[in-house]
């Protein structure tokens, strides 16, 4: 898989990009980084991409046309044009099930806007998915970037060590459980034991402690992931006070 970042800033990636698994994923030929200086598609000899709004206000604003020069000439620099995704906090909210799909394309552009955003004209003229990771203001869009390259680089499939290992994460296809508590030796540490369903060697019993321990977190900390006919591992529903999203609704951001 290809992904192109189009940045003002493109040597914030060069850490990320050089550590740990997306390092092995680079090298081992699965994933493609390809980092662009939105600058050099500048028409400014001081390399100035950015001007006031029309109307006043402050801040600066990113203009149409080294946006959409550099997105155009990038896309043609590989036979698949690409899905274009710009980062930005008035798009749609980046949940797991966004993260699965950009998973299945072969080439992804990443737009990252920093000041106040994009002239609106890069918008209606190109057309980008534009994301969202959260409700909160970054001060650029590549810290965003990077948390999506991180979550759609496990999906690629040889990514991960261990295949099962994304498979049980939380948020991962379909039930949309947050994790059991995990526990690993010494078997007690500072008097505090680890549950012996773990250590009986009964599979289906573990197996059984591990979901209702998922639905009890999931309920105890993210009732809204929770659908409403879901009955909790106990046996008791949800807290009638506590709001939970329509299963239709629950990738959307909460309205409260
Ligand atoms: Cl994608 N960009 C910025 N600037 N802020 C954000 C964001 C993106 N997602 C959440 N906050």
């Amino acid at each position: 898989m290809r992904f192109d970042v189009l940045t003002l800033f493109p040597r914030i990636f060069d850490g990320y990009l050089g550590e740990s698994l997306l390092h092995k994923a680079i090298e081992a030929g699965l994933v493609q980084v390809h980092t662009h200086d939105i600058r050099d598609w500048s028409r400014d000899k001081h390399r100035k991409v950015d001007d006031r709004p029309f109307g006043g206000g402050p801040g600066m604003v990113l203009q149409v046309e080294p946006i959409v020069d550099c997105v155009e000439a990038v896309s043609r620099q590989a036979e698949t044009a690409g899905r274009l995704v710009m980062l930005t906090p008035q798009g749609r909210r980046l949940t797991q099930s966004v993260v699965e799909e950009l998973a299945e394309e072969p080439r992804l552009i990443l737009l990252c806007g920093r000041y106040e955003g994009f002239d609106q004209r890069v918008i209606d003229l190109l057309q980008p998915d534009e994301l969202s990771i959260g409700d909160y203001i970054l001060n650029g869009g590549e810290t965003a970037a990077m948390v999506m390259i991180d979550a759609v680089v496990r999906l690629i499939p040889g990514v991960l060590g261990d295949e099962q290992s994304s498979v049980d994460d939380s948020f991962s296809h379909g039930d949309r459980l947050l994790e059991f508590p995990h526990y690993t030796r010494p078997r007690v540490f500072r008097g505090l034991e680890t549950p012996p369903v773990l250590l009986s060697g009964d599979h289906q019993a573990i197996a059984r402690w591990r979901r209702e321990q998922s639905y009890l977190r999931t309920e105890q900390r993210r009732a809204d992931l929770l659908p409403d006919s879901t009955e909790s591992a106990t046996g008791t529903t949800s807290d009638p006070q506590t709001p939970t999203l329509s299963k239709d609704s629950r990738d959307e951001p909460r309205a409260d």
